[in-house]
């Protein structure tokens, strides 16, 4: 099941449950103490909770007939990084010069992996949203990330689509730069659902693919499965809530597998396409304000 938050025709915002396509209002009064989407998602038995919630006047409604929007609440956004080969080898090459190479080399197989903070719910982008390129940066990519929802607890109780936006030449310049290069106003789009964690995820059938369209054309395809993770997603989880207390929850990105060529940047009007498996497709038009 996928929990989400929408917006009908009329204009009301819900909350809605989506099983085999057919999306479901929920009617949080029927419930005290439930009061928001994080509510379900931490509560012992989200499916159930969310199942027993169905509005019973709403009838099916179809996905397009909505529109969907960031399934975030109060919670952070953090993100892991260097998590793949791919990444790895990517950002020792973006770093060369700035002589910040070896420090993404020693991450990607040390014991503690890096994890930033990424993301207040205000700087998220939900689908539709514009994603921001800063117009201080010449290169900038999106980073598609399959991402965790974590409850207060510490348990991974659903996952989504994240976009981690990134000026590739302002952390390249310098590590120390990592803040800006990745924590500014539309940094992050998440969405479009949360889907809730039941049973084992097949890691190597959960593919995260990449569309980048200007004009109409695409400009860059990419594609990677959760096979090709170097970090458990447990193992993530726990890094980040050591010495943490996440009163409101919290999602974590795990890293990109996906970036594209060393000569590709995002432009003003572009559109990023990230699909997962299981889960859907985030998309968001890009923004770059000239200087
Ligand atoms: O080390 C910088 C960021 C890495 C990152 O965001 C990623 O690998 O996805
Ligand atoms: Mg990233």
């Amino acid at each position: 099941m996928k929990l989400a938050k929408v917006r009908l025709a009329d204009g009301a915002r819900r909350l809605a449950a989506i099983e085999d396509r057919t999306l479901k209002l929920l009617d949080l009064s029927q419930v005290e103490n439930i009061q928001c989407l994080a509510d379900i998602l931490h509560s012992p038995d989200p499916a159930g909770l969310a199942r027993f919630l169905i509005d019973p006047r709403s009838g099916s409604i179809k996905c397009d007939e909505v529109t969907f929007l960031a399934p975030i609440d109060r919670q952070e956004v953090w993100a892991a990084g260097v998590t793949y080969k791919r990444s790895q080898v990517a950002r020792m090459e973006e770093s060369k010069a700035g002589g910040g190479a070896s420090h993404y080399d020693k991450v990607y197989t040390a014991d503690r992996p890096e994890i930033f903070f990424k993301a207040t719910p205000h700087r998220v982008s939900g689908p539709g949203q514009p994603v921001r390129v800063r117009h201080d940066s010449r290169w900038s990519v999106p980073e598609p990330e399959f991402t965790l929802v974590i409850d207060p607890a510490g348990r991974i109780v659903g996952y989504t689509i994240g976009n981690d936006m990134s000026a590739r030449d302002i952390e390249g310049e310098n590590p120390l730069y990592l803040p800006q290069a990745k924590v500014y106003s539309q940094c992050c789009g998440l969405g479009p659902a949360i889907q809730i964690a039941e049973g084992t995820l097949n890691l190597a059938e959960t593919t995260v693919g990449v569309v980048i369209q200007r004009g109409g054309k695409s400009v860059f395809e990419g594609s990677t499965t959760l096979a090709q993770l170097h970090r458990q997603l447990a193992e993530l989880a726990t890094w980040l809530y050591r010495e943490n207390e996440f009163p409101f929850g919290a999602f974590l990105l795990t890293g990109t597998g996906v970036i594209p060529p060393d000569d590709f940047t995002l432009e003003n009007g572009d559109s990023v396409s990230i699909t997962i498996s299981g889960i859907g497709t985030l998309t968001n038009p890009v923004v770059k304000n000239s200087l």
